[in-house]
């Protein structure tokens, strides 16, 4: 935390329903009375953005180039983007931040762990999230919900077998930290999903403002 300013993230596998969630956690923040931004990852800012686009829709790209590609988008969004806002005392939401590392990298791609914390404590350091939204949802359930979206990205194109080793990295990565995580039960309805991101907001609050 810098400045009083909170970092919240937000993370999940396809079809979690992060979009959905995201609208929530605005409404909370704007009950709160907070100032704050939202952005995303792979992007946020413009030169992130162009990697981003690298990222979702090369034809092909190796592992490790796409862990090299999504730590330098995050770079420039830290540098540019995270860092001044809560410099100046604004909260930040991010759609996705490095625990999609661990997951689609370090987990999906079997990259494994150590290498992408060493890239987290290279390139993240102190800019850690104080909260993590983990949409956490079996992958099967979540690929349904995506089939009629239309044209797949690149990542969206992974077989099953990724997705659960990316959604078990997700929940490994939470047992490291539990205090720092809200794991909502993404397979629930609409509305389910929206009291228990409402709970779990009530149950922070304390600890966050
Ligand atoms: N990536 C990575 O590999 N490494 C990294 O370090 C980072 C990212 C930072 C970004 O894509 C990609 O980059 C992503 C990870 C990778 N993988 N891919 N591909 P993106 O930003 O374009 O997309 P996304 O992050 O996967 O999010 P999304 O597709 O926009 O959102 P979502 O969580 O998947 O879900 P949604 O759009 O909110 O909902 C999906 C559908 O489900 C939609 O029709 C909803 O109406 C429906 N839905 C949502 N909630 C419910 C409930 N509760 N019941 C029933 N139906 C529901």
């Amino acid at each position: 935390m810098i400045n009083n300013a909170r970092f919240i993230t937000l993370e999940g596998s396809e079809g979690a329903g992060k979009t959905t969630a995201l609208k929530t956690i605005k409404k909370i923040l704007n009950i709160w009375g907070v100032d704050y931004i939202c952005t995303r990852e792979p992007g946020g800012e413009p030169n992130a953005e162009k990697i981003r686009e690298i990222l979702l829709h090369s034809e092909h790209l190796h592992a490790k180039t796409e862990l090299l590609l999504m730590f330098a988008a995050r770079n420039e969004h830290i540098e540019n983007v995270i860092k001044p806002a809560l410099n100046k005392g604004v909260w930040v939401v991010s759609d996705r931040f490095v625990d999609a590392s661990y997951a689609y990298q370090g987990g999906g791609r079997e990259l494994g762990y150590e290498v992408v914390k060493w890239m987290d404590d290279f390139i993240v350091g102190e800019v850690q999230a104080d909260l993590t939204v983990l949409m956490d949802i079996e992958p099967e359930i979540g690929l349904q919900r995506i089939k009629s979206r239309g044209q797949a990205d690149r990542i969206e194109l992974e077989g099953i077998d990724f997705f659960h080793r990316l959604t078990k990295s997700y929940r490994d990565k939470a047992k490291l930290e539990p205090s720092k995580y809200a794991i909502i039960d993404a397979s629930k309805s609409f509305k389910a999903v929206k009291l228990a991101i409402v709970s779990a907001f009530e149950s922070k609050k304390q600890e966050l403002m």
